[in-house]
């Protein structure tokens, strides 16, 4: 019989539960140590972060191509310097660098970023993994893989070695669905029969890209980022490809398509990766999608504040819609807390209320050593509201809540369970 937890205790017990449940990480940029120098690690990597260098810029006069100009480790320095030593780190991606750099025993009383480097630079690729994995009390993560991307493809086409097995894959096909007239004739270079025009054959063929690429990665998913003016259905190419090939293909592999919607990329330019903005989408599109393809499963997370509310409610109505993750410019604590509150009230705990996004290794300890704080503060909120009912909760149905919200939703979505 498992422990009834009385109220005095509730607040305690959940933190214990949420800091010992693993987390199965559905979504980050990273990559597996057999892929080199992708994997992003160390204390210059997480300065020169780019949800970093867009605050540098906050402050600094600099033109980016001059930032980008320096090598890592002189963009590191400046960016410590104008963000943590001329002012205060008080931003949440400021304050990650901080909480990343505590939890692996560094004294930030020293501000002595020397320190700080020669301690990563006596890891090696694979001790470091281990080590962050721990820390994060991470199980595994979903990277991002691109197939057009002209670093990775080749890594894959030589036969990547999948011996890590806490790295997934996921399909990312952003170039796929939005910017076909480039990625057309890409297809064709790689010996699909595609031509500009989405006729019948090129539609054949771009199933068959899929399809080839799904058999390579053996990705939990296919994903796409997507504008805030998408719209299903739509008289695009992005439309027609979404409804002729991922749909289908996604059906038959048993595969969900990942939708994250609301980036408004490049809103400057100048900024590169640093330089994209948000607007909001259309939740609408996403309920076309689940009710018209009832056997497809979809997963879908929201870059824009305003559309979180009509998303929780869309996801009652369809099960085949899968909420997941604050993204991005959601990853913050007080949006965090209010987006979570919102989706537990809405949903109970049929969903995945984080990923990490993690672009660099060391990022998963801040972001889930931050995330677990305001989960488990909300967790007990909700536990004592029903306790005050008289309702009794065990620890072993508050620990199967945890592992539901931070493995299982996500593993039985995608087949894993
Ligand atoms: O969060 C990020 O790092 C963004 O730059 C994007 O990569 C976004 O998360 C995405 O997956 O498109
Ligand atoms: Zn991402």
């Amino acid at each position: 019989m498992s422990q009834i937890i009385d109220r005095q205790s509730l607040k305690k017990t959940v933190i214990k539960i949420v800091q010992e449940t693993p987390i199965f990480d559905l979504h980050t940029h990273l990559y597996a140590p057999s892929f080199g120098n992708l994997l992003l690690r160390g204390v210059d990597e997480l300065l020169t972060y780019h949800y970093l260098v867009s605050e540098f810029f906050r402050y600094s006069e600099m033109r980016v191509a001059q930032l980008n100009e320096l090598s890592k480790p002189r963009q590191a320095e400046l960016i410590w310097k104008t963000l943590f030593i001329d002012h205060s780190p008080l931003s949440e991606s400021n304050r990650g660098v901080l909480t990343t750099l505590q939890k692996f025993g560094l004294d930030l009383g020293s501000r002595d970023l020397e320190t700080y480097r020669a301690f990563f630079h006596k890891l090696s690729a694979e001790e470091h993994v281990d080590k962050v994995f721990e820390l994060a009390n991470v199980e595994a993560v979903v990277m991002t893989n691109d197939p057009f991307d002209d670093l990775e493809r080749p890594i894959w086409l030589s036969g990547y070695n999948a011996s890590d097995s806490r790295f997934k894959a996921a399909l990312r096909i952003d170039s796929l669905l939005n910017d076909w007239k480039n990625s057309s004739g890409r297809l064709a270079a790689w010996g699909y029969k595609t031509s500009a025009e989405l006729n019948d054959l090129t539609l054949a063929e771009i199933c068959r890209f899929l399809e080839d690429w799904i058999e390579r990665m053996k990705p939990l998913y296919l994903a796409v980022s997507l504008p805030p003016s998408f719209r299903f259905p739509e008289q695009s190419d992005r439309g027609q490809i979404i409804e002729k090939c991922v749909v289908p293909v996604t059906r038959r592999a048993n595969l969900p398509f990942a939708m994250m919607i609301g980036v408004k990329k490049l809103v400057n330019p100048e900024l590169g990766l640093a330089g994209d903005g948000v607007g909001r989408g259309d939740v609408a599109s996403v309920e076309v999608l689940a009710r018209d393809f009832p056997e497809n499963k979809f997963m879908v997370t929201f870059l824009s504040r305003e559309n979180q509310h009509e998303a929780c409610v869309a996801a009652r109505k369809f099960r085949n819609i899968f909420l997941f993750g604050c993204w991005w410019f959601m990853n913050n604590p007080s949006i965090i807390r209010e987006i979570t509150a919102e989706r537990l009230e809405l949903l109970g705990t049929s969903f995945a209320p984080q990923h990490s996004d993690a672009r660099v290794l060391d990022q998963l300890i801040y972001k889930w050593i931050h995330s677990r704080e305001i989960i488990s503060m909300l967790l007990a909120e909700k536990y004592e509201d029903i306790m005050r009912t008289g309702w009794l909760v065990t620890e072993e149905e508050v620990a199967r809540d945890v592992k539901n919200l931070f493995a299982d939703n996500f593993k039985r979505f995608v087949g894993l369970k």
